[in-house]
């Protein structure tokens, strides 16, 4: 048995089952990470989020070239805001709430530059994308039937927030049976704190939500998924 499908990860090595993973980037929307967006209009550093493009523009490279299946999210709503539950809508300062004018038009709202995902990482033709109105990525969207439908039960989860829309969707996705493994230097936070512990909680309790593993553990046994078994 080989062991080149296997990333060492924590708690304990995954093993990658060719045909059966999926990557999955979450929300690396213009308004989330860009200088500017609506992200560090909150008061947020946006620099925490910047970091994460290059090695996520690597790794989605490597997948696309072992022929895993590449899935994109984004956070937003109908421009009535009839998806937007007053909970939702009624946070955050006024004047910068989902709906207002922002430096990227409309903050989160479906067909705006700025809730659309950032050049580096954009979908390649083909790619599945998710707009979902909620955090977790299967909440009110067709997730769920993509995956079934691809015979999906392993999911490589990045984008952002950590502690926010990775952490619900890995939840989310937990709970519905799929293995996932959190590549930690493709996920970001705001805050380096929710960072560190949001990785920490995803691992804890011998996995109790998934795995970890950085992207140069995961890059190598990507390539090796796109190998014929008799040659690695
Ligand atoms: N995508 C995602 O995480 N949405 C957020 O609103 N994240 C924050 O951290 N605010």
């Amino acid at each position: 048995m080989t062991t080149s499908h296997e990333v060492p990860a924590e708690p304990t090595p995954f093993r990658l089952v060719p045909g059966k993973t999926a990557l999955i980037v979450i929300d690396m929307q213009r308004d989330f990470i860009l200088p500017g967006g609506f992200g560090e209009s909150l008061g947020n550093d946006v620099d925490q989020l910047l970091k994460v493009v290059p090695p996520l523009a690597a790794l989605i490279a490597a997948a696309r070239d072992a022929g895993i299946m590449v899935i994109h999210t984004r956070e937003g709503h109908r421009p009535d805001l009839s998806d937007c539950p007053p909970a939702k809508l009624n946070r955050g300062a006024p004047s910068q709430r989902i709906g207002d004018p922002g430096k990227y038009g409309r903050i989160l709202i479906r067909g705006e530059y700025g809730h659309d995902i950032v050049d580096e990482l954009a979908p390649a033709p083909g790619e599945v994308v998710i707009d979902k109105p909620g955090k977790g990525a299967f909440y009110a969207t067709e997730l769920q039937d993509v995956l079934t439908g691809a015979g999906i039960t392993q999911l490589l989860v990045t984008g952002v927030t950590t502690e926010v829309c990775v952490h619900t969707t890995t939840r989310e996705a937990n709970d519905r049976g799929y293995e996932c493994l959190v590549v930690s230097d493709c996920v970001g936070s705001y805050f380096p704190d929710f960072q560190r512990i949001g990785l920490e909680m995803i691992k804890a309790q011998g996995g109790i939500f998934g795995w970890v593993a950085d992207s140069a553990a995961v890059i190598p046994a990507l390539a090796a998924l796109g190998t014929p078994l008799s040659q690695v």
